[in-house]
């Protein structure tokens, strides 16, 4: 038999597709499995990442068929964003016929993988009826105060005119064009993720067992819950109507050791300085260079400072202390504020160092060099009046109480995690749905208006938004009063739409509704999701926040979207990344084209367990095509039937009882892997091994029974050919589960090591049911020639472990 993997592979998607093998029931009373990886970006070709992506993910799906689940596959595409655009403007393609070409040739190449996709629910998220739901959406939430409008720094290019994303920002400069970028205020709309904060955090604990740690603990730290101390500082003087200004400490313990303030470049006191010219204009100029700053980069940079010749009073000793502003205090979190304690931290320390500030103990120990370093370990308070002596982390919790009973401040839980800034300057996004009316505001357009369409004849240049510029697009009357209005031209971020597409493929393409909410009900959550580890707080956290939100509107009752979570490891190729502007892809169409998408898929799943890098090697896929084609070959030595054999397991010969054993022991491990980890590597190999065993017996009722559970067992692995040797061996009876015979697995003899003398010298293999002196007897038939001659003074058996005669 040759092995034509073209032929062979074709057969079969087209009988899959014809057939709907692989499309769920609707019938919501079946056990079910949504298993899902993270859908695509129409950017052109599928890479090897996406090769792997989708194997492990159909391996999953596929077995949990077998297994009788009604199961759920789905696939579409991501298909907003910026690549679109950038096509636009270096090939003159408008970004929908890109897109749109882009998602036929991927879906073509999907195909061509023999992926078992639920495909009745395929859409893309640039499709107008999807943005109509997203919409919707998005007014609900406005109305629910979960999406506002602020004016907030981001990141601006001047000459590509517009906002980028934290991540398009490569050490301060732009991404495409290397521009110096600027922080500017500009008005956004914002989702309110904070709101959710504590749910967020807390629920983590709910994806202990089903998500990566490194996951888990990147999101805890994202999210960056601190309890800490908010208080009021007093100004000796009040500035017009500001008299205090707030502050955020952990450290409450250090407090007797503040010996000055520190506020962001951009706090309301140093904005009512600048505005009543109470600074030079050297002062003006560096915090003007602090503004410039991205807030990430502020972190690394040095620490620098100005005096703002206005003095604080301490909340317990009442002492004067200057107020200064500094780099490295963020506007956005706590009160845009804090209290330094030189003494006892790092980044106090080297300012007051710098600037030649007081540096003031208050927490003693043996070890501390203030003289050199600030001391941030545990000890006893000192120079802190009432509270000398106590221990420090006593004291933290003492201070606050003092506080709270004094009215000075209280006790609050911080979290680093900021709003979601979702307003692009881009054409390729969904509109966001809303009107600016010179009377009333902001207005959400009317639902029987949605979707807000893109306009397709726009002019993509990279400067500035082609909404903004379009001769007609932005005019409208407002859907409140009807006046004149102007269409925002602000589109979404599209980690919105991937955001929920997971909700959307539980109803079948719905031309009136997102979702059912029955059929969410039944789908989620996703049992298991597959995706890389690059979206560990971006779309991972989004999605877990979206979920919430749309649950507290009332649309879904799904807490957390995702049960389990795998990350695959990246794909490699001579130690780095697979990627094209290192030039070391390798190309899925040529692979398949070669070999066939068994070989593919045998391949990936092969070389790596699905969460490590995987190392490209062209012998590997060599090899894997090698095990299929003699696969196919040994084929011919099964008998064909359409059940498995029966077999009495202790008649059979020796070596093929070894044979029987190596064939379970595979199947045994393709139930484990699935319950947990994955390593289809193991697995396969477990089949190569049986196959190994095979190759030595006689018997076709070996082969026919060993064929029969490879095939099953490899079918989630290299589909086609398993249906294909199955279809001709056993007509297609095969893809179920099959039950472990445990009588494989128990072993008729033991083997016993034998010591004359107690001197291991030999071993002998005997039925388990022999008695002990059929034992000793064979023992001493084996160590013959060590006896001869002499006189036995004691025999010892020590049952199911060895033998010692004693000579003399
Ligand atoms: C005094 C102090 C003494 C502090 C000490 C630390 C050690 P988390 O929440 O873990 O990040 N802080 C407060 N608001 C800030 C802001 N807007 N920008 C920059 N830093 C800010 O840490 C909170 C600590 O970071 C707070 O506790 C404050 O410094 C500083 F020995 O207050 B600490
Ligand atoms: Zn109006």
């Amino acid at each position: 038999m040759v092995y034509n993997p073209k032929l062979v592979e074709k057969k079969w998607q087209e009988y899959w597709h014809k057939n709907s093998v692989h499309e769920p029931s609707d019938d919501n009373s079946l056990d079910k499995k949504y298993i899902l990886s993270m859908f695509p970006y129409p950017s052109g070709r599928i890479h090897m990442g996406h090769v792997r992506n989708y194997s492990i993910s159909d391996a999953i799906a596929r077995h949990y068929r077998k297994l009788d689940f009604n199961v759920l596959h789905p696939i579409g595409w991501d298909s907003f964003g910026m690549p679109a655009e950038n096509a636009a403007i270096k090939h003159k393609l408008h970004p929908k016929k890109w897109t749109y070409e882009n998602i036929d040739y991927m879906r073509s190449e999907l195909d061509s993988l023999g992926l078992s996709f639920s495909k009745k629910r395929e859409f893309a998220t640039s499709d107008e009826l999807y943005s109509k739901f997203e919409q919707s959406f998005i007014i609900k939430m406005y109305e629910e105060g979960l999406l506002y409008e602020k004016n907030q720094n981001v990141n601006w290019c001047e000459s590509c005119h517009t906002v980028l994303a934290n991540e398009q920002v490569v050490e301060g400069c732009c991404w495409r064009c290397d521009n110096e970028i600027q922080i500017k205020e500009m008005p956004g709309f914002y989702l309110n993720i904070t709101r959710y904060a504590k749910e967020l955090l807390d629920d983590l604990k709910l994806l202990e067992d089903g998500w990566p740690k490194q996951v888990l603990t990147m999101q805890e730290n994202w999210i960056g819950e601190s309890e800490g101390l908010e208080f009021k500082l007093k100004l000796d003087k009040p500035l017009g109507d500001i008299d205090s200004f707030e502050v955020f400490t952990t450290r409450a313990d250090t407090i007797y050791g503040v010996t000055y303030a520190a506020v962001a470049p951009e706090h309301e006191i140093v904005k009512f300085l600048v505005k009543n010219s109470m600074l030079n204009q050297k002062s003006i100029d560096a915090i003007k260079t602090m503004q410039g700053v991205s807030e990430r980069d502020r972190g690394s940079a040095d620490k620098e400072g100005v005096a703002l010749g206005i003095f604080a009073i301490h909340p317990l000793t009442g002492k004067k202390i200057p107020i200064w502003v500094a780099n490295f205090v963020l506007v956005g979190y706590g009160g845009g504020a804090v209290m330094s304690v030189p003494a006892h931290d790092e980044r106090d320390y080297e300012f007051a160092k710098k600037y030649d500030l007081p540096i003031v103990e208050v927490i003693n120990s043996k070890n501390s060099d203030l003289e050199n370093f600030a001391f941030t370990d545990s000890g006893v308070l000192v120079n802190s009046g009432e509270f000398d002596g106590v221990k420090n982390i006593e004291a933290k919790a003492k201070i606050i109480e003092h506080f709270e009973k004094n009215s000075l401040g209280k006790k609050v839980i911080n979290y680093k995690l900021r709003d979601w800034g979702i307003s692009r300057q881009r054409y390729w996004g969904a509109p966001l749905p809303f009107v600016h009316c010179k009377s009333c505001g902001i207005v959400p357009e009317n639902e029987e208006n949605l979707p807000i369409t893109l306009p397709e004849d726009v002019e993509i240049t990279g400067e500035g938004n082609p909404l903004e510029s379009h001769p007609t697009w932005k005019h409208c009357s407002c859907p409140k009063c009807g006046n004149e209005a102007i269409r925002e031209c602000d589109t979404m971020d599209t980690f919105v739409q991937s955001s929920w597409y997971f909700l959307r493929y539980c109803s079948i393409n719905d031309e009136t509704l997102a979702f059912d909410k029955d059929d969410v009900d039944y789908w989620m959550s996703v049992d298991q999701y597959v995706g890389g580890i690059e979206h560990a707080i971006l779309h991972l956290l989004y999605s877990r926040f979206f979920t919430k939100a749309l649950r507290d509107l009332g649309f879904i009752k799904t807490d957390e979207p995702f049960s389990n979570l795998l990350t695959q490891g990246m794909v490699l190729k001579d130690g780095s990344k697979m990627s094209k502007s290192k030039g070391n892809t390798v190309d899925p169409d040529l692979i398949i084209e070669k070999y066939g998408a068994d070989t593919a898929r045998l391949f990936i799943l092969f070389a790596a367990p699905p969460q490590k890098e995987l190392e490209w090697n062209d012998s590997g896929v060599d090899g894997a095509f090698k095990f299929i084609r003699r696969l196919v070959d040994r084929s011919t030595r099964a008998t064909k039937m359409d059940k498995l054999p029966s077999l009495t397991h202790n008649t059979l010969p020796k070596n093929e009882q070894f044979a029987r054993k190596k064939v379970y022991e595979a199947l045994k491990k393709s139930k484990e892997i699935y319950e947990g980890g994955f390593s289809f590597n193991t697995l396969i190999a477990s089949c190569m091994e049986a196959l190994n065993a095979l190759d030595k017996q006689e018997n076709p009722l070996i082969w026919s029974e060993g064929f029969f559970i490879i095939l099953n067992i490899l079918e989630p692995i290299t589909p086609h050919i398993c249906w294909e040797l199955s279809d001709a061996l056993f007509s297609l009876a095969n893809f179920k589960d099959i039950e472990i015979l445990k009588e494989v697995f128990v072993e008729s003899d033991v083997t016993l090591a034998v010591s004359i003398n107690g001197k291991r010298r030999d071993e002998i293999t005997i039925s388990k049911d022999a008695t002990k002196d059929e034992i000793l007897e064979a023992s001493k038939k084996q160590c013959a020639k060590w006896i001869e001659g002499k006189e036995i003074v004691k025999e010892i058996y020590v049952p199911n472990k060895l033998i010692n005669i004693v000579v003399k």
